[in-house]
This record gives C-alpha cells, structure tokens and sequence, in this order.
C-alpha cells in the first residue's frame, strides 16, 4: 500500500493508493478516511491529455513551440541567468510545491544567484495573515490546530467559506456542531458554509475592520477583558483603549451594514463563550487593508486571552496544499530562509550553512511586482500568474516585455504558457515524492503512486539542474528528495522556535510531524502579544454611477482555481457549473436580467462574458464570480496592501450587462 496526502487544500487529507484505487486514509488524523471530489480525483488528473510533456521552446511568443532537448534548455537558461545582473532575476514560486522543491529554488536564488526575487503564489493569498502574525503574535505561527474546534464553544468563520474551500474540515465543523459548537459566519454572500451558522452577518465588503473594532471596544468598554493576561502578556491595551474612545461607532455600524440587533446578538454569543477560535481566509487576507483586517481580528483573543490554551485562537486558514511549506523554508521575498529576515546576523548564519558568499542582503521583490520590474529572466514554476495576478490587461502587456520566460508546468494549458518562451514538464502529484506542510502545522509525506513519464521531472531537480548548469553542482548534488529534507530540517535548527530537525523522512511516510507544538507562548522579544489599532481607511475601489457593483471572487467546491486538474471532461462533476454571475434578485429585476441570460461584466480595466444566475444570497449592489471563470482577472483592480502587497481582488467596481445592450 502506497500512502500520500492530497495536494488540493491546506487541510491535507491522508490518502491511500492500493490496487490501483486511491481512498482517504482512516488512520490519518486529519481527515480519518473522508476526503472531497478533489481528492479522490488525484489520479485521473494525472492521466489527461493536456499533461506538459516534452520541453518546448520558441523564439518569440508569436512563434508556435517546439520541442527541444533538457540539455539544450538548461544550457539557454544558465546562459541567461549569468548575463543578468542579480536583481533582474525572478523566480515566482507556488504554495503548490512541495518543500523540498521550494527548499531547491530558494536556496538557488537567494543563496548562490544572489537575489531575493524569490516569491510565490501565496503572495496573493495568505501574506497578509503572515504580516498580522508577526506582528501581533512574533513569527508567522499558528498557535492552535483543526482538532481544537472539538474544544471551543464558538467558531467564527470571517471571509471564509468551508464548505467549498476546506470540505473536510468543513465536515468536522459540522461533527462539532452536533457536540454544541456555536458558529457565526461574517460572509457578504449567504454561503454554502452560512447555511450551517448559528449566526449569519452579512456584511457589507470591506467592513470587517469597523465590525472588528465595534466587537473590542465593547469588549473594553463592558470590561469583560482578561484583565490580567492583559497586564501580563499584551502591549498597547492603553493605546487602543484611548483610539477607541474617539471612534464614531454610529458611522462605522452602518458602514457595516448590520442591524444593531445582529451586532448584539453576535457580542452575547461572543461574551458568553468561553472558548473562542476564529478562522479566516481571503475575504479577509486579499483586501488593501488585509493586514488591518487580521489586526482587528487578532485583538479580539489578545484583549480576552483567548490564545495559547486548548480551544482557542487566530485559525488563519492556509489554502494551498504547502503554502505553510513554503513559508516555513523562506519561500516569501520578504523572508531569508527557516523564518530569518534579512538581518546581519541571518545572512551570516544562512551563508556559512549554505557555504556561499553570495547571499541575497535584502528582501527582494514580491510576486505582484515581479512583472512590473523590468526582468531579464522570470522562472515560475507551479503556478499561473497571466491568470491570478489581477488586472489582467496590465500585466499580458508587462509579461510581454521580459526577454526570457520560463514555464515550468505539469500541465500545457496554462494562460502563462501564452506568453513563455521555455516551457519545462514537471512530473506531477502522483509522479513525484517529498514533503508538505498543512494548514496546522502537520508535516507529512507523499509517496510516489506510478511511474514518471519519460521526460518530466520533479520541481526540485528541474532548479537543480540549472544550478548544476550554473557550476553549483557540488551544493545541489542531490540524489532524493529524502537528502534535501534532511538538509533542510538540519537548516531549522539555525532558528531557536523551528523545531522541524526533530522530523523523520522515513517515518514521515506512517504519521505525519507536527512543528511548533511546544510553543505555548508569544515569540515576540518580550514574549508579550501586540495589540494595534487600526482603522477602516475606506481605500478599495469605490462604486459609482457607472460602475455600480462590487465584484466579489471565489472558489467552487470541485473547482481548483484555473482548473488545469480538475476542468476535466471526464471528471466535471455538475456540482455548479465553471461560469456564473450571482446577481441579487432586486437587481436582475431593475436590469431587466434573467435567470441563464448572458451577461457582460465590465471594469475600468477589461470585461468578461458570462451567466446570470439570480439569488437571494447575495447583498445587493454585489456580484459573484467564481474563479473557475478563466477571465476573472480582467476586471479585478492591482491595488495592494501597502504592508503584505496582497491584492485586493474582492472589491472591485463593476458594471454588468444583458450581451448586446452594452451601449
Ligand atoms: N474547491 C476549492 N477549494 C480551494 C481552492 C480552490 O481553488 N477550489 N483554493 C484554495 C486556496 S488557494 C485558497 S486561498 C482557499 C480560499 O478559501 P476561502 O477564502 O474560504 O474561499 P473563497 O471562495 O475565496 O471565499 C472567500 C469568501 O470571502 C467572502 N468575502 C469577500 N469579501 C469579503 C469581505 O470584505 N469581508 C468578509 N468577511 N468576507 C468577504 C466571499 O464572499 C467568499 O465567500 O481555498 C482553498 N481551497
Ligand atoms: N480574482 C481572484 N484572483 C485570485 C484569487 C481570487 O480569490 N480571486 N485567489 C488568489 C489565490 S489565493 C491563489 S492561491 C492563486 C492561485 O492561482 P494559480 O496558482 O495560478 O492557480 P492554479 O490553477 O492552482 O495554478 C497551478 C499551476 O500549477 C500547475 N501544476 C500542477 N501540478 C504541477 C506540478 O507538479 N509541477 C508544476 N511545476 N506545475 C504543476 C497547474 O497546471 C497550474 O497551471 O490565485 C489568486 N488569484
Ligand atoms: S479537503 Fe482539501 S485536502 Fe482534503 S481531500 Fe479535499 S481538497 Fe484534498
Ligand atoms: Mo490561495
């Protein structure tokens, strides 16, 4: 029997391979046997005819690809890696790799190249909750894990929907629930996962910093702080205590959009619980406040210390598969490596370890400004940035402009593969072996399931490669991905808190590691939590007379974003369909729309073509379209956070029309 872990979600479900048939593994603790659609689905995705399969290379991106040798590619590739001067190198990662893949290409770029343009896909999706984690708690730590929602009383679900984006823990939600858990659900859409809550709050996009706020002051004001954890263990309480003061509640409850009764009804549940875990994901990471948003959150168990005791806590809910992975071993442009920034002291510890003088000093450029930088070489491996990095027009046109694109892809269909000039086949999930990190913390291994197709490679040796090609070879001689785990826990013990040294490759294949377990403390330098203040500074997209809609974006449960594994004809399950529009009823009435009409939906920067579908479950003067929806990114707007550089890709002003009344 062959034993894995599905590389969809950030749960990180065990699987199970025997005879051909993959199942949920009973044994693993995550999941216990149950997985989603995604997961039993692995296999057939590996075996479509849209696999990447050969290296390809073309002059230009008006020319068609042919196919060339390894050597040849990699020997292009080295040539322009050594013509280009340091900062003018990127490689755009994927929360998608596994660790010893990330672990390769970082130690490639930051240690030997020289650049710490080194970033990834998470950029767009979890860096906001890994500012605020630095920030408020000392280092991006989880300080509690899944299973603790059997131990709390009350679940609030901010800007996360479950029931689509983490299915199996989703289901264990609901195993909870059936114990007395109580779950609110902070959603502008009336969501698969608010139809279990106890409490819906519908509110209004961009808000949660004023309903955030509104929650600690009350707090504050009724006194039902933890007075003494407080004194104890947190900084700024008077500071916050004073901005309160001044804050026009009145103004910012409206901002909201919720009745004072709904806000009452939620304080009550909150006062009376004694355990509290609140979980968030992209409503409230991709906002231009997202940082902001996960502050005012995280005040709220700093205020009451709901932290670091058994049911309780800041659950940010990672999305990717190993976007912790990534994290953990410096796959951010903003972080070194194990953690470290880029302080003296971390650059001489990271240099001797890697033996190399040619450490990256400084943090690099980030994933959503990589294209903007005027590169020479871009590598991205693992992930598709023509399709996520919003305001999509934009960027065809500054991709365009970088002389050489290397694509590394297990699959040919990507929007990127547009506009590459080298494409490299990677061998994909059930191809492949090595390690990830799920969203608690769990570190587990995946085993290989079936033979490798001829010419693809894992993502490790494909960085390897070129690094040998670079004359590294005798720092990137790997044989396993087993010799790069070892290398890298062995780096971990550089850092005091990462205690990952402790793992075993080769027991990692029955029981998964769980780092960080002993950490029952801040990991600031006075160990005590920091409590800001922040507030609502009104910065997205505005509506106006032309573009009156707010477009949110997000996911469908048998959907993985751009779809190169899960829109398959063989597996499209009819769950919901790859193309809708969510109108609300008022709306499609007033526009004169239809149920399955087809609908153009228009931004200052680009539109698509889709279908109308009308609900209820929306707030008016609100769209929704999933991300299956390929074009999605022409009408999102490239504001960012100003501290995670996360894009705000759920607040953007729209307009949407029946087709052929565009005038
Ligand atoms: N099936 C499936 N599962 C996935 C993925 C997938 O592609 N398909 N992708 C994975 C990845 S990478 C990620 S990051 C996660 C994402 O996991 P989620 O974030 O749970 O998924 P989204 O569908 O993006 O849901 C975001 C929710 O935030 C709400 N929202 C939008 N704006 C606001 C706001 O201002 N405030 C509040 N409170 N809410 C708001 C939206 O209505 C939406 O319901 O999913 C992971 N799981
Ligand atoms: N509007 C809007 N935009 C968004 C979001 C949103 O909510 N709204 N969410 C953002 C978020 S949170 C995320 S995480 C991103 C996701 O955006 P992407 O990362 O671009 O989406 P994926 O489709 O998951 O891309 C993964 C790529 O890896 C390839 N691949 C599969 N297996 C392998 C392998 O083994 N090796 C290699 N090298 N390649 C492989 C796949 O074919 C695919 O092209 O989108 C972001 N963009
Ligand atoms: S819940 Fe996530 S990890 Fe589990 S099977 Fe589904 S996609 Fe895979
Ligand atoms: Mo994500």
């Amino acid at each position: 029997m062959i034993k894995s872990v599905c590389g969809y979600c950030g749960v990180g479900c065990g699987l199970e391979y025997e005879e051909h048939k993959l199942i949920g593994d009973v044994t693993y603790p995550v999941n216990e046997g149950s997985v989603c659609s995604k997961g039993v689905s692995e296999l057939v995705s590996m075996q479509t005819d849209t696999r990447l399969l050969r290296p390809m290379m073309r002059d230009t991106i008006y020319n068609d690809y042919s196919i060339v040798a390894w050597d040849d590619t990699l020997g292009i590739i080295a040539d322009a890696l050594k013509k280009a001067p340091p900062e003018k190198v990127g490689f755009y990662l994927s929360g998608q790799m596994l660790t010893e893949d990330y672990y390769v290409a970082n130690k490639l770029g930051k240690g030997f190249l020289g650049t710490a343009n080194v970033d990834t896909n998470s950029r767009t999706c979890m860096s906001s909750a890994v500012v605020a984690y630095k920030k408020a708690l000392g280092a991006d730590f989880v300080p509690l894990r899944m299973d603790d929602i059997f131990d709390t009383d009350l679940l609030i679900l901010a800007g996360a929907n479950t029931a689509e984006a983490h299915v199996v823990f989703h289901n264990s939600i609901k195993k909870a629930k059936k114990r007395g858990l109580k779950v609110v659900v902070i959603d502008p859409r009336m969501t698969e996962t608010a139809k279990i809550a106890d409490l819906y709050l519908p509110i209004t996009p961009g808000s949660d910093i004023d309903f955030f706020n509104l929650v600690s002051k009350r707090i504050i004001d009724e006194g039902c702080y933890d007075a003494s954890f407080v004194q104890e263990k947190v900084n700024h309480f008077e500071t916050l205590r004073n901005k309160f003061k001044r804050m026009p509640v009145t103004k910012m409850l409206k901002r909201t959009g919720l009745t004072q009764e709904a806000f009452d009804a939620f304080f009550t549940l909150f006062k009376n619980s004694e355990n509290i875990i609140s979980a968030w994901t992209m409503g409230l990471n991709q906002s231009v406040q997202g940082v902001d948003k996960n502050l005012a959150l995280i005040n709220l168990h700093l205020l009451t210390g709901k932290i670091f005791k058994k049911g309780n806590g800041p659950l940010s809910l990672t999305g990717q598969p190993n976007a912790m992975g990534g994290r953990e071993v410096g796959g951010l442009s903003t972080m070194l490596a194990v953690h470290f920034d880029f302080s003296e002291e971390s650059v001489a510890k990271v240099g001797e370890f890697w033996q190399s003088d040619r450490i990256a000093t400084a943090p690099g450029l980030t994933a959503t400004q990589m294209l903007e930088a005027d590169l020479q070489v871009l590598i991205i491996c693992h992930t598709d940035p023509i399709y996520h990095l919003p305001n999509r027009n934009k960027m065809e046109e500054l991709i365009k402009k970088i002389p050489l694109v290397v694509e590394i892809n297990a699959y040919e269909n990507s929007e990127t593969s547009k506009f590459a000039h080298i494409r490299l086949p990677a061998a994909p999930w059930g191809e492949k072996e090595g390690t990830q990190t799920n969203l608690d913390r769990a570190i587990t291994r995946q085993e290989r399931l079936t033979r490798r197709s001829i010419d693809c490679k894992p993502d490790w040796q494909i960085f390897a490669l070129i690094a040998q090609k670079l004359g590294y070879g005798k720092h990137f001689d790997y044989k396993t991905p087993k010799e790069i785990f070892d290398e890298y826990k062995a780096m971990t013990r550089l850092n005091p808190y990462m205690d990952i040294y402790r793992a075993d490759y080769d027991a990692l294949r029955n029981s998964s590691y769980v780092w960080g377990e002993e950490i029952r403390d801040f990991l600031t330098p006075d160990r005590k939590g920091n409590l800001f203040y922040v507030e609502n500074r009104l910065l997205s997209e505005r509506r106006s007379l032309e573009y009156p809609f707010l477009l949110l974006t997000g996911r469908t449960r048998d959907q993985w974003h751009s779809g190169t594994k899960t829109n398959l004809p063989h597996t499209l399950l009819k769950y919901k369909p790859l193309n809708f529009c969510e109108i609300h009823e008022e709306d499609a009435k007033a526009l004169g729309i239809e149920e399955g009409d087809t609908v153009k939906v228009i931004s200052r920067r680009g539109n698509l073509i889709t279908t109308a579908t009308i609900t209820k479950n929306i707030r008016p003067k609100t769209l929704f379209i999933p991300v299956s929806n390929r074009d999605i990114n022409y009408l999102t707007n490239d504001l960012y956070d100003r501290e995670s550089l996360e894009p705000d890709y759920n607040h953007s002003a729209v307009k949407i029309v029946k087709l052929g009344e565009e005038a």
